[in-house]
């Protein structure tokens, strides 16, 4: 539709001045058909700038959650899928931890993917605009909003494995592994998370930052890589 607009407004224009020569009283009713016309393209125009502008704030949201997918796709298709978020992380979840520690992470991933992001079951394609969108639909509601919030707390009990309320640096590093951070990226993202400097992550900090990565959408954060 849009590459007709020009076409459209030139008609417009062109068609009103050959009027004006040789017929005035059809040009005034012309002039008003293409007057609407006009006003109806300049309309849409405006509401094309106003909606990419509503939808297009800046490019840090959508790199920062598209980074955080990358993080996942373990075949490096572009989709991340349920296996390469759920299966893999609960195989490794068996691997490093205890049994029933591996239990709980395998069900907190599993209500990340269904209950707090509300994924697709046949994945997400990386570089769609479906990834913002689902972003946007647990920051723009309160509800799912919670939800991101009650994961988050329940991600940080299971990486506090010593139970004292705080996250050393090899707790959060042995769980920001699993959620597949490069090793490269671990340090930046326990600086991130540690936002009072005090050596150790507290559930607040952890809370903030987590919910500050997926909604924060003009800043971007080292947290997850
Ligand atoms: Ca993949
Ligand atoms: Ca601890
Ligand atoms: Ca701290």
């Amino acid at each position: 539709m849009a590459s007709f607009k020009p076409f459209l407004l030139l008609l417009a224009l062109g068609t009103c001045l050959f009027f004006t020569e040789a017929k005035p009283r059809l040009t005034r009713e012309l002039g008003s058909l293409y007057d609407d016309i006009l006003t109806r393209e300049f309309k849409d125009l405006l509401d094309e700038k106003l909606f990419g502008q509503r939808m297009a704030p800046s490019d840090v949201w959508p790199r920062k959650l598209r980074r955080f997918a990358r993080n996942f796709d373990l075949d490096g298709n572009g989709v991340v899928t349920k296996d390469e978020v759920v299966g893999k992380t609960v195989e490794e979840a068996k691997n490093s931890l205890d049994t029933e520690t591996a239990a709980e992470v395998a069900d907190t991933v599993a209500e990340a993917w269904k209950a707090v992001f509300g994924m697709p079951e046949n994945g997400l394609t990386i570089s769609s605009d479906d990834i913002v969108k689902t972003a946007d639909m647990v920051c723009g509601n309160e509800d799912r909003k919670r939800e991101l919030r009650i994961w988050a707390r329940n991600v940080f009990e299971e990486a506090d494995t010593n139970h004292n309320a705080e996250l050393s640096r090899s707790e959060h590093g042995l769980s920001f592994r699993m959620l597949h951070v490069p090793p490269a990226g671990l340090a930046a993202s326990f600086v991130a998370a540690d936002r009072n400097k005090n050596g150790s992550v507290e559930k607040e900090e952890f809370v903030d930052a987590v919910v500050d990565y997926f909604c924060n959408k003009s800043q971007d954060s080292p947290l997850f890589g």
